[in-house]
């Protein structure tokens, strides 16, 4: 199918060329045809919020970035929708913050995961927990949802997850690790579960914590302990909520609605 050029001029630019890489990841058979639907979901957040990252989505990067530069064993799960729109970036930030990469998948097929972990891959993620990795299964959620890998998530003390299914994140949480979410959706059952709820699209929010990981890799443990204790994530999701109430009330202020 022919490729669609969409022009640099376009005042929707960028969310256009990430919608491109979720479609390109569905032809990849990476993609499911749900995490089309999650993403039209993720766009109309996106939409409203502006599409860009606000105060209370960098403070919850920022203390994200602390927490993988200080867990014993942080790791990074990736489903369908990351892997398509930020497989390079996940890359970068495992690299610079030490984490291990699981791929992740709630409509989980094996021949999924090895299409997943060999785009990963090609797109330069060193190291990848696969479907050879040793077993574990996540109580209370029915296989194949609840498979994770022993080295991966199981012995994990901090996870890193993205757009995820709100059962999945209540079920790790369960196991008790700390969970830092990227979910554009801040009344999703993920955002409302998780230690730190980063709302703020998938791909922008890891070329921030990129960034980050640069600066913050260079600061003290007792620094990175700081950002970690200071940061809160009620306030960050109130925020979230006041900027998506003030953003609805100016659009009806100026008669748009
Ligand atoms: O690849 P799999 O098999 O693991 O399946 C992945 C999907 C996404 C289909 C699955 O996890 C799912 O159904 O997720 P949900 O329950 O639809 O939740 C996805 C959440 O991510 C929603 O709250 C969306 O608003 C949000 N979202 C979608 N796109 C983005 C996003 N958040 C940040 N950045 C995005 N680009």
């Amino acid at each position: 199918m022919k490729e669609l050029e969409i022009p640099k001029s376009h005042p929707r630019y960028r969310s256009l060329i990430i919608r491109e890489k979720v479609v390109d990841g569905f032809r990849r058979g990476i993609v499911v045809p749900e995490g089309l639907i999650a993403h039209g979901r993720g766009e109309a957040f996106d939409y409203i919020l502006g599409e860009k990252s606000w105060d209370f989505a960098i403070e919850a990067e920022k203390a994200t970035v602390a927490w993988l530069l200080t867990a014993s064993k942080p790791v990074i799960s990736v489903n369908g929708n990351y892997a398509a729109l930020a497989a390079r970036e996940i890359g970068e930030l495992a690299r610079l913050t030490g984490a291990i990469v699981e791929v992740n998948l709630f409509y989980r097929t094996e021949d999924r995961v090895a299409r997943i972990v060999d785009f990963l891959k090609q797109n330069g993620v060193d190291s990848v927990l696969d479907a050879d990795c040793e077993k574990e299964r996540i109580s209370g959620l029915e296989s194949p949802r609840g498979i994770v890998c022993r080295d991966g998530i199981w012995s994990a003390d901090f996870v890193l997850l993205a757009m995820e299914d709100g059962d999945r994140t209540e079920a790790i949480k369960r196991m008790g690790k700390i969970v830092s979410a990227i979910d554009l959706n801040p009344f999703s059952r993920t955002a409302q579960t998780a230690d730190i709820t980063i709302v703020d699209e998938a791909l922008r929010a890891t070329n921030n914590m990129i960034k980050m990981a640069k600066t913050l890799g260079k600061m003290s443990k007792e620094e990175l302990e700081n950002i970690k204790k200071n940061y809160d994530n009620v306030e960050a999701l109130k925020a979230s909520f006041r900027v998506i109430f003030s953003r609805l009330n100016e659009a009806s202020r100026k008669g748009l609605i």
